[in-house]
């Protein structure tokens, strides 16, 4: 078991998470927080009690380490610092608590918060943002903004990540036309990206945390669809690249050649199993 501490480092310094408790209005909270963290209050230790989190948070993934879902929650809890314990699940077998806490979906990934669940990454992300908001905020405060950041985050999951799940569950004509729809999707996220350098301005947020998971399936889905992404879209990858350097990032983010193989094996197994059984 491991229990989340870290969070509490900043406090004396940043005299973030002062007096407004959980239950405050979060973006106001939001706001209060920003403006304290920039006046760098001293809180004595008594005043700890009043965060937003507490010292017994008991916080646990259930993961899989190939999923980008999963890779999401793991890189927005390592940029607020919070410690947490990883249970790898088997979805060919799924546990029996894996199924109490995600009844629904039965996906992962799910975050255990002191025994409550959450369910679907970016919400998962959302809940991190605001419980552990002494540090590191994902979403900006203005709403129009918020707004925006989410537009963008929902745009990856319906294009980017279905675009590729398309490439790869297709041939010939059809994988040719997904290649070109995701390729084309991709462009309109180098557009929103311009020349900032994070998707909301100078520092890493919602966006993000959202697509970079994918940025990790490049080099697969460009092995499947044999083109280079970087011709395509080189602010993009350069994007991509200064957010490997986070080490959030970095050291959520499961080694690329070791997804393709796992990926393309797995598509390989799957063709067998489809001409062994007589289908096209
Ligand atoms: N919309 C979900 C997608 C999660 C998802 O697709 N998880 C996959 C692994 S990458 C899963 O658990 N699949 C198991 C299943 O569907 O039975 C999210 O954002 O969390």
């Amino acid at each position: 078991m491991v229990w989340s501490t870290r969070y509490f480092d900043d406090l004396n310094t940043t005299g973030s998470n002062l007096l407004f408790g959980t239950k405050t209005n979060t973006t106001q909270f939001a706001k209060h927080t920003f403006l304290l963290s920039s006046s760098s209050v001293n809180l004595p230790s008594s005043l700890s009690f009043y965060t937003s989190s507490s010292m017994a948070d008991e916080v646990i993934l259930l993961d899989f380490w190939v999923s980008p879902f999963a890779t999401r929650v793991k890189i927005a809890l390592a940029e607020k610092g919070v410690d947490y314990e990883s249970r790898e699940e088997d979805l060919s077998n799924k546990s029996p608590l894996f199924l109490k806490m995600n009844p629904v979906h039965k996906q992962v990934p799910v975050l255990i918060h002191n025994g409550k669940p959450v369910c679907e990454s970016l919400i998962i992300v959302q809940y991190i943002d605001e419980v552990w908001n002494h540090k590191s905020p994902l979403l900006p405060c203005d709403p129009h903004q918020r707004a925006q950041a989410r537009f963008w985050a929902d745009f990856v999951d319906k294009k980017i990540y279905s675009g590729g799940k398309l490439m790869w569950s297709s041939t010939g004509e059809a994988q040719e036309a997904a290649k070109n729809d995701l390729i084309g999707c991709l462009k309109l996220l180098e557009g929103e990206l311009g020349d900032k350098p994070y998707f909301g301005g100078d520092t890493f947020g919602f966006v993000d945390v959202a697509l970079i998971p994918f940025y990790n399936f490049f080099y697969t889905t460009e092995q499947l669809g044999n083109f280079r992404t970087v011709a395509e879209c080189p602010k993009l990858v350069a994007w991509g690249h200064r957010c490997m350097e986070k080490e959030c990032v970095s050291k959520s983010l499961p080694d690329h050649h070791k997804l393709s193989d796992y990926f393309l094996g797995f598509k390989k197994n799957l063709e067998a199993k489809f001409i062994a059984l007589g289908c096209s």
